[in-house]
């Protein structure tokens, strides 16, 4: 094992144990969703996407080194085909895909036979594909008259949200002859893509096609104008201009080399998938922590004063009912006393009946003071780092799930209440203001020497 293999695995082990020995036990007991264990960091994967046609597959083969999918200029794929290493040839249809424990695709279930007939995993030899699993997908078409669903018989749009969701770098390919035209190709990145924009790698491929400049550029212009008005980001995205050089037919007018650079910057994007892998993880931990940080220390305040309430309210039921009997017992011989032991007792009584009630209204009015709750936990940070509008946003973000979690508390200690929990949360302070932001600064030290 070199240097960079054991601090990789040290990484790996931090980010683990960062999430299972500290975040873990802190979700478990306030009922926030953490997410499914990861036991290895898994397998880099880069999700193929765009047009049909565009190039896709044949960029596949070339990133592989083996030509192990088809291509041609009709449409071609009509499923999607994970591509993985594996010491022996093997394919497995989709059934087996979405059965196995170890691969991360059991949620694909879902889409039902529909999909489950249009997926594959291949395993090939290649060593290009260790540490590397590619998602070769069918090509975007527009389908007149009939929504997408209908026309692939599954929801396209659902699945490719959920690989998306997965995969660490989607690359999006359009082609000279679509430059951004196509409606499902829209359509997927507005709806589809919309959350993991980030990792999304926007390409314009077979530019070798080109007869000279102005082509170029006329469509080129095409494809800004027809993203201008799906991406709503203030700026342009980069677009990589590529072809791929054992599929190119050079036209002969054309300078090619601009182009040569623009596909080995899109290569090298490609190449850094693993440090991608873990930097989106490390981020997404940061971003769990301050999350489930923000939701335990406002649902522990109102565990904290729901519990004051029921210890008082039961306290107040027993005073009275001990005080009415002993009353009642003593002044037996005189009506009033005996009325009055009775009356105390019976409030008492009463009160312990009511008591369920009585406390599921206490809760609702504490969930409709969540917001101000929030502000009371977090009012010295707002003041010392003025940055009140981020934290609002967090607490947007949270709050659905804390309401959740807190009307969805069945039984006495259901909301954790106990003051110690405070020095759980000085240790994720620790965690989110120190440990993952220097978790994140290793990996992109990591990140510029392998590069
Ligand atoms: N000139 C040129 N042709 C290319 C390039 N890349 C792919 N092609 C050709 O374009 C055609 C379509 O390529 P595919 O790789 O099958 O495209 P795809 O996106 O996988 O298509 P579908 O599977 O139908 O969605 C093939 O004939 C390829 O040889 C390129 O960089 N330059
Ligand atoms: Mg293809």
């Amino acid at each position: 094992m070199n240097v960079h293999d054991k601090r990789t695995e040290q990484q790996e082990a931090k980010i683990r144990s960062l999430r299972e020995s500290l975040l873990r036990p802190v979700a478990d007991k306030f009922g926030f969703p953490l997410g499914k264990q990861r036991g290895a960091i898994g397998t880099p994967t880069v999700l193929c996407l765009g047009n049909h046609s565009s190039g896709k597959s044949t960029f596949v083969n070339y990133l592989a080194g083996n030509k192990i999918q088809d291509t041609g200029v009709a449409p071609i794929d009509d499923g999607f085909t994970l591509i993985t290493y594996g010491e022996q040839v093997s394919d497995r249809d989709g059934r087996a895909v979405v059965a196995d424990p170890n691969l991360p695709y059991h949620d694909l279930e879902q889409f039902g036979k529909g999909l489950l007939d249009h997926l594959k995993l291949k395993r090939r030899p290649e060593s290009a594909l260790k540490n590397l699993c590619i998602i070769d997908s069918p090509g975007m078409i527009d389908h007149a008259g009939s929504s997408t669903d209908d026309a692939r018989g599954y929801d396209f749009e659902g699945v490719v949200r959920l690989l998306a969701e997965s995969s660490d770098l989607i690359v999006f390919f359009f082609d000279p002859d679509k430059p951004g035209t196509t409606g499902e190709s829209l359509q997927t990145f507005t709806r589809a893509l919309d959350n993991v924009m980030y990792k999304v790698l926007i390409v314009f491929n077979k530019v070798d096609q080109f007869a000279d400049v102005r082509d170029f550029a006329r469509t080129y212009g095409s494809l800004c104008w027809n993203l201008s008005r799906i991406i709503r980001t203030k700026d342009m995205p980069h677009i990589y201009c590529t072809f791929v050089p054992n599929a190119a037919k050079q036209n002969g007018h054309f300078d090619l080399s601009d182009f040569e650079q623009s596909t080995k910057e899109l290569l090298q994007q490609i190449d850094g998938v693993d440090t991608r892998r873990k930097t989106n993880l490390v981020s997404s931990l940061l971003d769990s922590a301050r999350q489930l940080r923000m939701h335990a220390s406002v649902s522990r305040k109102v565990g904290w004063r729901l519990m004051q309430e029921k210890l008082g309210l039961g306290l107040i039921a027993g005073v009275l009912l001990v005080l009415g009997v002993w009353l009642a017992w003593t002044g037996r011989e005189n009506s009033y006393w005996l009325t009055g032991g009775i009356v105390l007792a019976l409030a008492g009584i009463g009160i312990g009946v009511a008591f369920k009630s009585i406390m599921a209204m206490r809760l609702n009015h504490h969930v409709e003071l969540l917001g101000k709750y929030f502000r009371e936990e977090y009012s010295g940070q707002m003041m010392k780092q003025q940055n009140t509008r981020y934290l609002e946003g967090l607490w947007e973000s949270v709050r659905e799930r804390t309401e959740h979690f807190l009307r969805n508390s069945k039984g006495i200690f259901a909301v954790p209440f106990s003051p110690l929990w405070t020095h759980k949360f000085h240790k994720l302070d620790k965690a989110i203001e120190h440990e993952i932001p220097e978790l994140l600064q290793d990996l992109s030290h990591n990140g510029d020497n392998a590069a």
